[in-house]
């Protein structure tokens, strides 16, 4: 099978399934990073780093961009109507493609309006990929987006390329400790310095840090230790179905 022509035909009919996997600070369940899966005819279900690159190359993670925004615009403007989950944010990764288009300001304030979700609630989380090329341009769309309310996260943070200048000139909200660095936290000593660096970074350029692929209670008491009260990982659950991370959030109430 031609998976081009497959991934086409999976966009135009919507086989897309949006996967939520709860983030932690304090205790407290504070939101979910939206994770796109690929659900085949077959019932199959594809892993986005098995077509991402894919839908990267052939332009197709434009429309599926478009669909991932406005499906979990969808859902806060669900989660706005009831108390209980009204102060929950999503973040939606945003591809540096997605990101370059000349129109996605306008895209992402369109399905803000036509969805009903409170911007605020929104956060787009960006790749360093994305700093690579017109700084300057992204700068001003990160601007008009958060006049709305919509906040930034850098993703994978530390994995990629962005030098410090950027860093401070960008109006980003959080870093996003890769879970690389995660993974090896309590043996890596390495891993360990990193992890307090950019926690350290984080507070001295006044934006928030959640640290994901958390996946022990011993790897957040070591991030706890240094600062970091904002979490990601199986230590708290997988991404999950809509309907069950409703299960899960009725604990966290
Ligand atoms: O669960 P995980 O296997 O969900 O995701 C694998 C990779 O796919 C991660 O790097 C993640 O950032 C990326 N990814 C997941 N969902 C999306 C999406 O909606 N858009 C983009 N651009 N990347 C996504
Ligand atoms: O690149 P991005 O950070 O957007 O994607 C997050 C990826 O990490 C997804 O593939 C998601 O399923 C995966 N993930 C989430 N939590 C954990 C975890 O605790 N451990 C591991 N190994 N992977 C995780
Ligand atoms: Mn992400
Ligand atoms: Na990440």
């Amino acid at each position: 099978a031609n998976m081009e022509n497959d991934l086409r035909v999976a966009v135009q009919q919507q086989q897309f399934i949006l996967h939520y996997q709860p983030q932690i600070a304090d205790q407290q369940l504070t939101g979910v990073e939206a994770l796109v899966r690929w659900q085949k005819p077959d019932g199959s279900m594809v892993s986005p780093a098995d077509f991402i690159p894919m839908a990267e190359e052939t332009g197709l993670i434009l429309p599926l961009g478009l669909w991932v925004l406005e499906t979990a615009c969808r859902q806060l403007a669900i989660w706005a109507n009831q108390p209980e989950r009204a102060h929950l944010t999503i973040a939606v990764n945003v591809s540096a493609h997605q990101f370059r288009q000349a129109d996605f300001v306008d895209q992402v304030l369109e399905v803000i309006k036509n969805s009903g979700a409170n911007p605020h609630r929104l956060k787009l989380e960006l790749t360093e990929s994305l700093l690579l090329t017109n700084v300057e341009e992204i700068i001003e769309k990160m601007i008009a987006l958060k006049l709305t309310g919509v906040s930034f996260s850098l993703d994978d943070f530390g994995t990629g390329y962005s030098s410090l200048s950027y860093l401070k000139r960008l109006p980003l909200d959080q870093l996003k400790i890769d879970q690389s660095f995660v993974r090896d936290v309590l043996i890596d000593p390495n891993d360990a310095a990193i992890a307090r660096t950019i926690i350290t970074l984080a507070q001295s350029l006044s934006l928030g840090v959640i640290a994901e692929g958390v996946e022990t209670e011993a790897q957040r008491a070591f991030l706890a230790s240094a600062d970091c009260h904002a979490y990601q990982g199986y230590l708290f659950s997988k991404p999950l179905r809509i309907d069950d991370f409703e299960t899960f959030a009725h604990r966290y109430k």
